[in-house]
């Protein structure tokens, strides 16, 4: 179920986009962060429970930087923005980012396994290959942009490095 808030800024985007006109290139300063961004690719990692990551590539096509401040979605009870770390010793863990993420203007950032990635903390139902997942990315500006994400298997993404035994044990 889509929060009523979500739909009162989509609303507002509409308004204001119609208040605005068909002149897409004017160049009052109302350019929003969601104006200028675009999700692609964007998946998330089947799971019955607990957490799960979601991946995308998010491109800032606008002329100044974007700011990711949270994430949201109804598949989780909470959604956070994660970064990967050296941990002391050899390992990789995530931890949620400090300070959102910064896109700069014309760039595209990748949300990738064993990167940085979107967290569904506490999934409120199994996702399942197949089915899709909706989020809603906050920038520092208060616009919101939506996207969909579909549930893919996905075996990797374990942040430890575990040695396989191929060589070992083939048989026959
Ligand atoms: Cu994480």
């Amino acid at each position: 179920m889509k929060k009523t808030l979500f739909g009162a800024a989509a609303l507002a985007t509409a308004l204001l986009a119609a208040a605005c006109g068909s002149g897409s290139t004017d160049t009052t300063d109302t350019t929003t962060s969601a104006d200028v961004v675009v999700v692609s690719d964007a998946w998330v990692k089947a799971s019955d429970t607990g957490m799960t990551g979601a991946f995308a590539r998010i491109e800032n096509a606008g002329d100044s930087e974007v700011h990711v401040v949270g994430a949201s979605s109804p598949a989780s009870a909470t959604t956070e923005l994660h970064e990967m770390v050296s941990a002391e010793g050899t390992s990789m863990v995530m931890q949620e980012m400090g300070d959102g993420l910064v896109i700069p203007a014309d760039t595209t950032h990748s949300l990738v396994p064993g990167g940085d990635h979107l967290m569904l903390m506490d999934l409120t139902e199994p996702l399942r290959p197949g089915s899709e997942v909706s989020f809603t990315l906050e920038f520092a500006d208060g616009s919101t942009e939506e996207f969909t994400a579909q549930v893919r298997d996905f075996a990797g993404a374990q942040e430890e490095y575990v040695p396989s035994d191929d060589g070992a044990a083939h048989g026959g």
